[in-house]
């Protein structure tokens, strides 16, 4: 079993008899088969979607679009900019001293400069950004994969969740965001520097944002400052894996 499963097969576990119409029931999972008498059934909307989309969906790929298909103008939604002190710094010196912190549940624990994330094996794609405010807009996005990240820092056996942690905040509150293994790990999931073939602006996020093409636009990151291998996130902040998960209703998994 891969390790990401677990965090699925952990959400519920009833009886099997508990199985009604259009229950789910997660299989292949060593933990669960030997659990006997129980069966994981993904009960609510949220882990529906969730679990549907990681059983037949794990690997599909977000749309991808063509030039031509690019949205003239991107809006910048959210923060659109950084107050903090030492982003400022950074910024006014082309982040040329900054370094992107990857820690947490790894082994070696890794400070990449922004020249080490160019360096590395790109991606580019033309997806379709999609807020839940009920605006869309397609551009173009490169970077690095975060898998290629992650496995430069060696995830230990513990991490089931990565976290973003942004140099923004509200008010006081700082903006953060996480998924799971397999939105870390997939193809189109990368550390975007790059957009519309440009530096990314501030307003977007410079010096790096999370795509995370799957899903909503409050999951895509800006302003990267740290990335954090977890075992948990109930332990972090208001406990729901991300500011507006904390701060709303929202939804952490927000699958498109
Ligand atoms: N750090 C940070 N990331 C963020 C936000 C934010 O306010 N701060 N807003 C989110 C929301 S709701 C959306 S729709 C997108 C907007 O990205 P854009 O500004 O590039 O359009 O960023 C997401 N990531
Ligand atoms: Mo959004």
């Amino acid at each position: 079993m891969k390790r990401h499963e677990l965090v699925l097969s952990r959400r519920k576990l009833l009886g099997a008899g508990a199985l009604g119409a259009g229950g789910l029931l997660l299989s292949g999972c060593d933990r669960l088969n030997s659990s006997p008498g129980f069966r994981s059934l993904l009960s609510n909307a949220e882990d529906m979607h969730m679990g549907s989309q990681r059983l037949f969906n794990r690997n599909a790929l977000a749309r991808e679009y063509t030039e031509a298909d690019m949205s003239p103008r991107f809006r910048a939604n959210g923060n659109r900019g950084v107050t903090d002190a030492a982003y400022r710094q950074a910024f006014a010196g082309d982040f040329a001293d900054w370094a992107l912190v990857v820690d947490g549940a790894v082994s070696r624990p890794l400070q990449l400069p922004l020249a080490a994330l160019q360096s590395m094996p790109q991606r580019e794609q033309i997806t379709r950004h999609d807020c839940v405010e009920g605006w869309s807009a397609i551009g173009k996005w490169q970077g690095p994969q975060l898998g290629r990240v992650l496995e430069m820092a060696g995830l230990l056996p513990s991490a089931r969740y990565i976290v973003f942690h942004c140099a923004d905040s509200f008010g006081s509150t700082p903006y953060y965001e996480s998924i799971d293994l397999v939105d870390a790990f997939h193809p189109q999931t990368i550390l975007a520097w790059r957009m519309n073939g440009q530096m990314l602006p501030e307003e977007h996020g410079a010096p790096v944002r999370a795509r995370i093409e799957r899903q909503l636009g409050y999951k895509h990151a800006k302003f990267v400052m740290r990335i954090e291998a977890r075992e948990g996130i109930s332990g972090l902040y208001g406990g729901k894996g991300g500011y507006w998960e904390d701060a709303s209703d929202y939804a952490w998994y927000a699958g498109i």
